[in-house]
Protein backbone atom coordinates (compact mmCIF):
# COMPACT_ATOMS: atom_id res chain seq x y z
CA UNK A 1 0.00 0.00 0.00
CA UNK A 2 1.34 4.00 -1.24
CA UNK A 3 -0.09 7.20 -0.15
CA UNK A 4 0.67 10.33 -1.91
CA UNK A 5 0.96 13.16 0.38
CA UNK A 6 1.24 17.10 0.17
CA UNK A 7 -0.52 20.21 0.44
CA UNK A 8 -2.53 22.00 -2.56
CA UNK A 9 -1.05 21.63 -5.76
CA UNK A 10 1.61 19.52 -4.88
CA UNK A 11 1.24 17.17 -7.88
CA UNK A 12 -0.15 14.24 -6.79
CA UNK A 13 -3.02 13.34 -9.20
CA UNK A 14 -0.24 14.46 -11.33
CA UNK A 15 2.39 11.55 -10.67
CA UNK A 16 0.31 8.53 -9.16
CA UNK A 17 -1.14 7.62 -12.45
CA UNK A 18 2.54 7.34 -14.31
CA UNK A 19 3.23 5.51 -11.22
CA UNK A 20 0.52 3.05 -12.38
CA UNK A 21 1.70 2.37 -15.41
CA UNK A 22 5.59 1.73 -14.34
CA UNK A 23 4.08 -0.16 -11.84
CA UNK A 24 2.37 -2.62 -14.10
CA UNK A 25 4.69 -2.82 -16.54
CA UNK A 26 6.69 -4.63 -14.00
CA UNK A 27 3.56 -7.07 -13.13
CA UNK A 28 2.31 -5.71 -10.42
CA UNK A 29 -1.88 -5.07 -10.56
CA UNK A 30 -2.23 -1.90 -9.26
CA UNK A 31 -5.68 -0.07 -7.76
CA UNK A 32 -5.72 4.00 -7.14
CA UNK A 33 -7.84 5.91 -4.55
CA UNK A 34 -8.16 9.24 -3.13
CA UNK A 35 -9.38 10.45 0.09
CA UNK A 36 -11.97 11.45 1.24
CA UNK A 37 -13.80 9.11 -1.20
CA UNK A 38 -13.23 5.70 -3.10
CA UNK A 39 -16.43 4.19 -1.95
CA UNK A 40 -19.76 5.08 -2.98
CA UNK A 41 -20.26 6.55 0.97
CA UNK A 42 -17.17 8.29 1.13
CA UNK A 43 -17.82 9.80 -2.22
CA UNK A 44 -21.20 11.37 -0.26
CA UNK A 45 -18.61 12.13 2.48
CA UNK A 46 -16.52 14.08 0.07
CA UNK A 47 -18.90 15.96 -1.06
CA UNK A 48 -20.74 17.20 2.36
CA UNK A 49 -17.30 18.22 3.51
CA UNK A 50 -15.52 20.04 0.50
CA UNK A 51 -18.45 21.48 -0.67
CA UNK A 52 -19.39 22.68 3.36
CA UNK A 53 -20.88 26.03 2.88
CA UNK A 54 -20.40 25.69 6.86
CA UNK A 55 -17.62 25.48 8.88
CA UNK A 56 -17.14 22.36 10.33
CA UNK A 57 -15.82 21.83 13.85
CA UNK A 58 -12.19 20.39 14.09
CA UNK A 59 -13.74 17.46 15.67
CA UNK A 60 -16.44 16.90 13.39
CA UNK A 61 -13.92 17.47 10.64
CA UNK A 62 -11.96 14.73 12.16
CA UNK A 63 -14.32 12.29 12.22
CA UNK A 64 -15.70 12.48 8.85
CA UNK A 65 -12.57 11.96 6.90
CA UNK A 66 -11.95 8.67 9.16
CA UNK A 67 -15.25 7.23 8.57
CA UNK A 68 -14.50 7.64 4.88
CA UNK A 69 -11.26 6.09 5.25
CA UNK A 70 -12.63 3.13 7.64
CA UNK A 71 -15.18 2.38 4.91
CA UNK A 72 -12.41 2.38 1.79
CA UNK A 73 -10.34 0.28 3.84
CA UNK A 74 -13.23 -2.23 4.69
CA UNK A 75 -14.90 -2.30 1.23
CA UNK A 76 -11.82 -1.92 -0.94
CA UNK A 77 -8.18 -2.11 0.11
CA UNK A 78 -8.05 -4.59 3.19
CA UNK A 79 -9.28 -6.98 -0.22
CA UNK A 80 -7.15 -6.29 -2.31
CA UNK A 81 -4.23 -6.62 -0.16
CA UNK A 82 -4.58 -10.02 -0.10
CA UNK A 83 -4.13 -10.81 -3.27
CA UNK A 84 0.01 -11.25 -4.26
CA UNK A 85 1.76 -8.41 -6.46
CA UNK A 86 -1.31 -6.25 -5.57
CA UNK A 87 -0.78 -2.34 -4.83
CA UNK A 88 -3.44 -0.07 -3.57
CA UNK A 89 -2.06 3.70 -4.44
CA UNK A 90 -3.76 6.40 -2.06
CA UNK A 91 -4.55 9.99 -2.98
CA UNK A 92 -3.73 11.03 0.74
CA UNK A 93 -4.30 9.31 3.72
CA UNK A 94 -4.23 9.24 7.66
CA UNK A 95 -1.34 12.02 7.08
CA UNK A 96 -3.65 14.38 5.62
CA UNK A 97 -5.78 13.95 8.99
CA UNK A 98 -2.43 14.33 11.05
CA UNK A 99 -1.30 17.84 9.11
CA UNK A 100 -4.96 19.09 8.28
CA UNK A 101 -7.07 18.44 11.45
CA UNK A 102 -4.54 17.26 14.07
CA UNK A 103 -1.97 20.80 13.40
CA UNK A 104 -3.95 22.91 10.99
CA UNK A 105 -6.93 22.92 12.48
CA UNK A 106 -5.43 22.12 16.22
CA UNK A 107 -6.88 19.13 17.44
CA UNK A 108 -3.13 17.82 18.06
CA UNK A 109 -1.73 14.63 16.58
CA UNK A 110 -2.48 12.59 19.87
CA UNK A 111 -6.12 13.05 18.71
CA UNK A 112 -6.22 11.97 15.74
CA UNK A 113 -3.40 8.47 16.59
CA UNK A 114 -6.45 7.97 19.18
CA UNK A 115 -8.85 8.21 16.73
CA UNK A 116 -6.87 5.58 14.49
CA UNK A 117 -6.32 3.20 17.42
CA UNK A 118 -9.24 1.11 16.22
CA UNK A 119 -9.52 -1.42 13.92
CA UNK A 120 -9.16 -0.74 10.22
CA UNK A 121 -7.87 2.64 11.23
CA UNK A 122 -5.09 1.27 12.76
CA UNK A 123 -3.99 0.48 9.08
CA UNK A 124 -0.40 1.87 7.47
CA UNK A 125 0.90 2.84 4.38
CA UNK A 126 4.10 0.39 3.53
CA UNK A 127 5.39 3.96 1.67
CA UNK A 128 4.16 7.52 1.84
CA UNK A 129 5.55 9.59 -0.25
CA UNK A 130 5.64 13.44 0.15
CA UNK A 131 5.52 15.81 -2.44
CA UNK A 132 6.79 18.94 -0.36
CA UNK A 133 6.52 22.43 -1.99
CA UNK A 134 6.05 25.91 -0.48
CA UNK A 135 3.06 27.82 0.09
CA UNK A 136 4.36 30.43 -2.88
CA UNK A 137 4.12 27.13 -5.13
CA UNK A 138 0.96 26.20 -3.90
CA UNK A 139 -0.77 29.20 -4.59
CA UNK A 140 0.76 29.59 -7.79
CA UNK A 141 -0.43 26.27 -9.12
CA UNK A 142 -3.75 26.97 -7.72
CA UNK A 143 -3.88 30.12 -9.53
CA UNK A 144 -2.57 28.66 -12.95
CA UNK A 145 -5.78 26.30 -12.48
CA UNK A 146 -8.16 28.91 -11.84
CA UNK A 147 -10.92 26.65 -10.85
CA UNK A 148 -13.31 27.91 -7.69
CA UNK A 149 -11.59 27.22 -4.61
CA UNK A 150 -12.98 24.28 -2.21
CA UNK A 151 -13.00 23.87 1.67
CA UNK A 152 -9.77 24.36 1.95
CA UNK A 153 -8.50 26.05 -0.81
CA UNK A 154 -10.20 28.99 0.15
CA UNK A 155 -8.03 29.24 3.34
CA UNK A 156 -5.45 31.78 4.43
CA UNK A 157 -1.46 31.60 4.53
CA UNK A 158 -1.33 30.79 8.20
CA UNK A 159 -3.25 27.60 7.49
CA UNK A 160 -0.63 26.69 4.29
CA UNK A 161 2.04 27.32 7.27
CA UNK A 162 1.25 25.09 9.47
CA UNK A 163 -0.06 22.36 7.01
CA UNK A 164 3.45 22.30 6.23
CA UNK A 165 4.65 22.19 9.55
CA UNK A 166 2.29 19.04 9.98
CA UNK A 167 3.31 16.98 7.21
CA UNK A 168 7.10 17.82 8.96
CA UNK A 169 6.11 16.60 12.01
CA UNK A 170 4.35 13.10 10.61
CA UNK A 171 6.99 12.72 8.53
CA UNK A 172 9.36 12.80 11.41
CA UNK A 173 7.17 10.73 13.74
CA UNK A 174 7.07 7.92 11.26
CA UNK A 175 10.46 8.15 8.97
CA UNK A 176 10.39 4.60 8.35
CA UNK A 177 7.46 4.81 6.14
CA UNK A 178 8.05 8.73 4.71
CA UNK A 179 9.97 9.58 1.51
CA UNK A 180 10.56 13.52 1.45
CA UNK A 181 10.47 14.32 -2.40
CA UNK A 182 11.45 17.76 -3.61
CA UNK A 183 8.18 18.90 -5.31
CA UNK A 184 9.39 22.24 -6.55
CA UNK A 185 11.27 20.33 -9.54
CA UNK A 186 9.67 19.60 -12.72
CA UNK A 187 7.00 17.30 -13.79
CA UNK A 188 10.28 14.67 -14.84
CA UNK A 189 12.66 15.80 -11.94
CA UNK A 190 9.89 15.26 -9.02
CA UNK A 191 8.33 11.80 -11.05
CA UNK A 192 12.23 10.56 -11.20
CA UNK A 193 12.40 11.16 -7.59
CA UNK A 194 9.08 9.25 -6.96
CA UNK A 195 10.27 6.62 -9.38
CA UNK A 196 13.13 5.39 -7.15
CA UNK A 197 11.57 5.74 -3.77
CA UNK A 198 9.13 3.52 -5.01
CA UNK A 199 11.21 0.67 -6.61
CA UNK A 200 13.83 0.94 -3.83
CA UNK A 201 11.21 0.42 -0.81
CA UNK A 202 9.80 -2.73 -3.43
CA UNK A 203 13.21 -4.18 -3.79
CA UNK A 204 13.75 -3.88 -0.20
CA UNK A 205 10.83 -5.97 0.58
N1 LIG B 1 -8.24 16.43 3.69
C1 LIG B 1 -8.14 15.18 3.16
C2 LIG B 1 -8.19 16.63 5.07
O1 LIG B 1 -8.31 17.76 5.53
N2 LIG B 1 -8.01 15.56 5.88
C3 LIG B 1 -7.92 14.26 5.41
O2 LIG B 1 -7.77 13.31 6.19
C4 LIG B 1 -7.98 14.08 3.98
C5 LIG B 1 -7.86 12.69 3.43
C6 LIG B 1 -9.00 16.88 -0.52
C7 LIG B 1 -9.02 17.90 0.58
O3 LIG B 1 -9.37 17.28 1.79
C8 LIG B 1 -8.43 17.58 2.78
C9 LIG B 1 -7.19 17.96 2.06
C10 LIG B 1 -7.67 18.56 0.76
O4 LIG B 1 -7.86 19.95 0.95
P1 LIG B 1 -8.19 16.89 -2.98
O5 LIG B 1 -8.82 17.55 -4.16
O6 LIG B 1 -8.20 15.42 -2.95
O7 LIG B 1 -8.88 17.51 -1.71
O8 LIG B 1 -6.69 17.30 -2.79
P2 LIG B 1 -5.91 18.54 -3.36
O9 LIG B 1 -4.60 18.57 -2.68
O10 LIG B 1 -6.76 19.77 -3.22
O11 LIG B 1 -5.70 18.19 -4.86
P3 LIG B 1 -4.91 19.06 -5.85
O12 LIG B 1 -5.39 18.64 -7.20
O13 LIG B 1 -4.94 20.52 -5.52
O14 LIG B 1 -3.41 18.67 -5.62
P4 LIG B 1 -2.47 17.63 -6.30
O15 LIG B 1 -3.21 16.41 -6.73
O16 LIG B 1 -1.34 17.46 -5.38
O17 LIG B 1 -1.92 18.42 -7.55
P5 LIG B 1 -2.10 18.12 -9.11
O18 LIG B 1 -1.38 16.91 -9.48
O19 LIG B 1 -3.56 18.24 -9.44
O20 LIG B 1 -1.29 19.35 -9.69
C11 LIG B 1 -1.78 20.68 -9.56
C12 LIG B 1 -1.30 21.54 -10.75
O21 LIG B 1 0.10 21.70 -10.69
C13 LIG B 1 0.75 21.23 -11.88
C14 LIG B 1 -0.25 20.26 -12.50
O22 LIG B 1 -0.06 20.19 -13.90
C15 LIG B 1 -1.58 20.88 -12.12
O23 LIG B 1 -1.93 21.91 -13.01
N3 LIG B 1 1.99 20.57 -11.45
C16 LIG B 1 3.22 21.06 -11.70
N4 LIG B 1 3.63 22.14 -12.35
C17 LIG B 1 4.99 22.36 -12.43
N5 LIG B 1 5.90 21.53 -11.86
C18 LIG B 1 5.54 20.42 -11.20
N6 LIG B 1 6.46 19.62 -10.65
C19 LIG B 1 4.13 20.15 -11.09
N7 LIG B 1 3.41 19.15 -10.50
C20 LIG B 1 2.11 19.43 -10.71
Amino acid sequence: MLSFEGIEGAGKSTHINKLKEDLENEGYTVFITREPGGTKFGEKLREAILCSDVPLGPIAEAHLFASSRAQLLKELTLEKLKIPKTIVIYDRFLDSSLAYQGVARGLGIETILEIHSHYPLTTVPNLTLYIEISLETSKHRQKLRGNEKDYFESEKDPFYRSLIEGYTIASQIFKDRFAVIDGEKSIDGVYEQIKMQTFKHILRK
